[in-house]
């Protein structure tokens, strides 16, 4: 058992706890955040050269995006060599430097595994594809044409169906996302033993997890049976039989026991969900149940979707939202554990899509980081997110570059005969996952300090005021207000143990919760609308009695009086009394 780093040694946990409820995590995608070497792409050299700015923002975790070999298809989510890592991101020997320095400083790295599909480059789909009596053949899910077609109706996640016909064999392959991302046949014992030395071999040269790439479709129906089809849509929806399918617990109890059980505990695992509901969460999280630590769900960040999808959007419905995240704070009170994220490498810029991006900025990055980080659970922040960056103004389908948006044009019918084509891009504009993946903005220099070459993707052009160097020494910036935030979480017990409480539920302004334990509790009161909003008489009677002596910790206006009886747009205030 090593000891747990100094950042980790929270006092309110008990030495058998986990060192990760007091941490707080940070995306990297490596692509968009540092290029040290001018290609217009980052590298893993260019995140080494700019771990000082993790460290003084306090972050205990690195979560870094693939950067293994792959033709790049899905940037890195199609690897095509597990044991290497790609020449565009630098050498194994710089990842090497890159544990060792975080190390250093007390930080840890959790690497991404994408283990329910390679890339069709891999050396086992090559082998599995030469022909029908190969060795690996079943490592992959093949079956014949139904009726002269795919074998079921499911579709992609990333456009048309999740079928590739292989022309030499006459057979089909399942993708569910790319056709360039075929899936591997878990339900083969063999595959699962290559995955879980290829996990071993990564936990042997230091990393301290892995964050697991939609890890709850390993196992599907043996069936495949046919999805159901949305009103107008073409492809059915196969996730009932893939999401958290039969064997999906069986496999991660045997990857614990034969990556996991033998280590120490300083590991940590966090599974990607889309399919997630708090009672699933709990069953995979219970640590008696030795699965997972924690998952990411989706549920908040689908209930802005229209009915279109990702890329039509309704207003944000902030009651919904905080039905929602009181859901899951209750299912997983007392076994399991929730991870907390606004945005990551998939989601548009929260601060563009929950807050107010133009006339309160400031004031909704801070409120929504807020309300996020004080709640229970482990808090993910993704790169940029600490700047208050926000969605990109996309004008030209030429500016994006993400697979699933640019699939989505063409199938939607934008290229036909154009018609569509504004509304379609309006969608990905708002919708698509190249919002987050524009360069992290470092200072106003051209192209942000990212890069000195051409970025892989243009730069938001609000770097010259929106950038670290603007805001490091700010004590009034966003970067500052994340800074206080995590200390907070370092420094105050109740923030990991504390009993979450949702206050006025059905209030459409207002997100405010409590957090107890014996010996403190915290109440955060956030005005997530444009509108002033006056508080309740209840609540204004509270204030003025219960908390009138209460310490104010947080408060993103300080110039305006905190009243006890209104809340400006956006404001939001934490307030600590000691019980
Ligand atoms: O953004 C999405 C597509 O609409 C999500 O549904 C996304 O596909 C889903 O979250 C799975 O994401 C993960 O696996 C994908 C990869 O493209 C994403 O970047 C990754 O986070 C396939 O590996």
């Amino acid at each position: 058992m090593t000891t747990l780093q100094p950042a980790l040694q929270h006092p309110s946990l008990r030495p058998t706890d986990e060192w990760w409820k007091a941490a707080v995590v940070y995306q990297v995608y490596p692509r968009s955040f540092a290029d040290s070497n001018g290609d217009g792409v980052g590298d893993i050299r260019g995140i080494i050269n700019h771990l000082d700015h993790l460290e003084d923002l306090g972050v205990d975790v690195l979560w870094l995006s693939p950067v293994y070999a792959s033709p790049q298809d899905d940037n890195g989510y199609d690897i095509s060599d597990y044991y290497a890592v790609d020449p565009m991101f630098g050498t194994l020997h710089d990842l090497d430097e890159l544990i060792a320095s975080l190390h250093a400083r007390g930080m840890k790295l959790v690497m991404d595994l994408v283990v329910n599909h390679t890339s069709d480059e891999h050396a086992w789909f090559q082998e599995s594809r030469a022909d029908r009596s190969s060795t690996k053949r079943d490592w992959y899910i093949w079956r014949d044409p139904r009726d002269g077609a795919e074998p079921n109706n499911w579709g992609s996640f990333f456009s048309g169906p999740a079928w590739e016909l292989d022309q030499d064999s006459g057979q089909y392959f399942l993708h569910l996302f790319s056709r360039k991302q075929p899936d591997l046949n878990w339900d083969n014992p063999e595959v699962r033993a290559a995955i879980y030395q290829m996990m071993n071999w990564w936990l042997d040269r230091g990393i301290d997890g892995f964050r697991m790439d939609v890890i709850s479709f390993i196992s599907k129906h043996p069936a495949l049976p046919d999805g159901l089809i949305d009103d107008g849509g073409t492809w059915g929806n196969g996730m009932p039989f893939y999401g958290s399918g039969p064997r999906v617990h069986e496999y991660l109890q045997e990857m614990h026991r034969e990556v996991f059980a033998h280590r120490d505990a300083d590991l940590m695992t966090v599974g990607e969900m889309v399919d997630a509901t708090p009672e699933l969460a709990r069953l995979y999280t219970d640590q008696a149940r030795q699965e997972l630590d924690m998952v990411f769900h989706f549920e908040h960040v689908g209930l802005d979707h229209g009915p279109g999808g990702k890329f039509t959007r309704k207003p944000l419905d902030l009651v919904a939202v905080k039905h929602s995240f009181a859901r899951w704070q209750e299912a997983l009170a007392d076994g399991g554990w929730n991870s907390l994220y606004w945005n990551n490498h998939d989601q548009p810029r929260a601060v563009s899509r929950f807050g107010n991006d133009t006339d309160y900025w400031y004031q909704s990055a801070t409120a929504l980081a807020t309300v996020l980080h004080l709640m229970r659970g482990t808090p993910y922040i993704y790169q940029g997110e600490e700047l208050g960056m926000t969605n990109m103004p996309f004008s030209s389908i030429d500016d994006f570059r993400d697979l699933e948006s640019l699939n989505y044009y063409r199938e939607a019918g934008a290229g036909s005969d154009g018609s569509r084509a504004a509304e379609i891009l309006a969608g990905i504009a708002i919708g698509g996952r190249d919002n987050a993946r524009t360069p992290v903005q470092w200072d106003n220099r051209q192209h942000a300090g990212f890069t000195t070459g051409k970025p892989w993707i243009p730069v938001n052009p609000n770097h010259t005021w929106l950038n670290a160097a603007a805001q490091r020494t700010d004590p009034g910036s966003v970067l500052a207000w994340y800074r206080r935030l995590i200390r907070l979480r370092h420094e105050e017990p109740v923030i990991i143990e504390g009993h979450f409480s949702l206050l006025y539920p059905e209030d459409p302004q207002l997100f405010a919760y409590t957090r107890a334990n014996a010996s403190t509790s915290l109440l955060v009161l956030a005005n997530c609308s444009t509108q002033p909003m006056a508080l309740n008489l209840e609540l204004t009677r509270n204030l003025a009695t219960d908390w009138a002596t209460a310490e104010i910790l947080l408060h993103n206006q300080p110039g305006h009086r905190w009243a006890h009886q209104e809340l400006q747009p956006w404001e939001v205030v934490v307030l600590r009394r000691v019980i």
